[in-house]
């Protein structure tokens, strides 16, 4: 399956049949399970036979490290994925630096250690596309990592993962552990924020088109010029990506996760607009960033192990928005 892919690091890497490790009847802990890339992981887990694992906020911070080793110690996972971070979007990293650096740091270094103390086997710590530099050359490929300056509008939550990709290498230097990283691209989908302040562009744009539309309004508000180009990936089409990679891969370097296709804001909006029937103009608010021009993954080293993204960003737009017709109430 992967015998035509040549790593510039071949010692890192574990070749996929003599690698699979197994989730069937695994106790596996997804730290962040109330999140929407955790509780995708949770469904798509179940699936697969594991004996999923969680812990509520209301039973630990996982920013103290004390309440981690404990639960840890006393839970004994097998496996873990680290799903749980301080998320947003744009305006919500510009506007709290300290929580996503500190809040990431925190609940990486305390899961990733405890997970060392405790034996256990196997762990995926969930980074973002953002790591890679403001300027780097499309499709981003993993080696980008640390070859330029971060863009400035999420370079704190960038260096708390860029840090829990070291410390994943880090165990595995010097303690043998099996702990892998995996990079999605900007991902949507069921269980999204629907926050007009806090939330990532696919949500905010799903919730303004809806209520444009019941409102009967002529245009759509969209933030910045409309040109930066960004890659989608649907959610249960990320948990799948994750999964397949604890079964498959074990190696030191992270691995990137998406479709290796990304659309302007402008066509995304477009493509909302679509999909929830509003047929209006865009207008666009330029005192809002644009953030990175262009984040496109290259996702050759996932496609070579032998996964790829099987959901449309129509189709994926089409479940996100049912379910947010659906949660109404709840989220918006
Ligand atoms: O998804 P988003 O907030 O985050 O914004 P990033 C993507 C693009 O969509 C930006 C534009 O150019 C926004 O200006 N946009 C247009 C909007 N309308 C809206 C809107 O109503 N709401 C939002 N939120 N954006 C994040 C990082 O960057 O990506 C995080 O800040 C993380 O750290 C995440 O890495 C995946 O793609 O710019």
């Amino acid at each position: 399956m992967i015998s035509n892919w040549s790593p510039k690091n071949p010692s890192a890497m574990t070749a996929a049949p003599e690698a699979a490790y197994r989730l069937k009847d695994r106790l596996v802990w997804v730290a962040g399970h109330r999140g929407m890339v955790g509780s995708a992981l949770v469904g798509r887990l179940a699936a697969e036979g594991a004996e999923v694992l969680t812990v509520g906020r209301d039973s630990i911070d996982l920013r103290r490290q004390t309440e981690v080793e404990e639960w840890m110690a006393q839970a004994r996972p097998e496996a873990v994925f680290v799903a749980a971070a301080t998320v947003g979007g744009i305006l919500a990293n510009v506007s709290r630096p300290a929580d996503f650096l500190y809040d990431n740091l925190a609940i990486e270094a305390n899961i990733i250690n405890s997970a060392w103390q405790t034996g256990v086997q196997k762990l995926l710590f969930l980074g973002s596309s953002c790591i890679y530099p403001r300027l780097a050359s499309q499709p981003m490929a993993e080696d980008a990592l640390l070859t330029g300056p971060l863009e400035p509008t999420n370079e704190w939550y960038a260096i708390a993962k860029i840090a829990g990709i070291k410390l994943c290498q880090a165990y595995r230097r010097q303690h043998g552990a099996d702990f892998i990283s995996a990079m999605p691209t900007n991902l949507y989908g069921p269980g999204d924020n629907f926050d007009l302040q806090s939330s990532h562009v696919v949500p905010a744009l799903i919730r303004k088109a809806d209520e444009a539309k019941r409102g009967g309004a002529k245009t759509m508000n969209v933030w910045g010029s409309g040109k930066p180009r960004r890659e989608f990936l649907y959610v249960d089409d990320a948990a799948d990506a994750l999964v397949f990679l604890m079964q498959h891969y074990s190696g030191e370097d992270h691995v990137n996760v998406g479709t290796g296709e990304d659309v302007t804001i402008a066509e995304l909006a477009q493509t909302v607009m679509a999909v929830v029937g509003f047929e209006g103009e865009l207008v666009f608010d330029t005192s809002k960033p644009d953030g990175a021009p262009r984040k496109l993954m290259d996702v050759g080293r996932l496609n070579a192990l032998g996964w790829q993204a099987g959901t449309s960003l129509q189709g994926g737009l089409a479940r996100a928005y049912d379910w947010y017709r659906a949660n109404i109430a709840e989220v918006a």
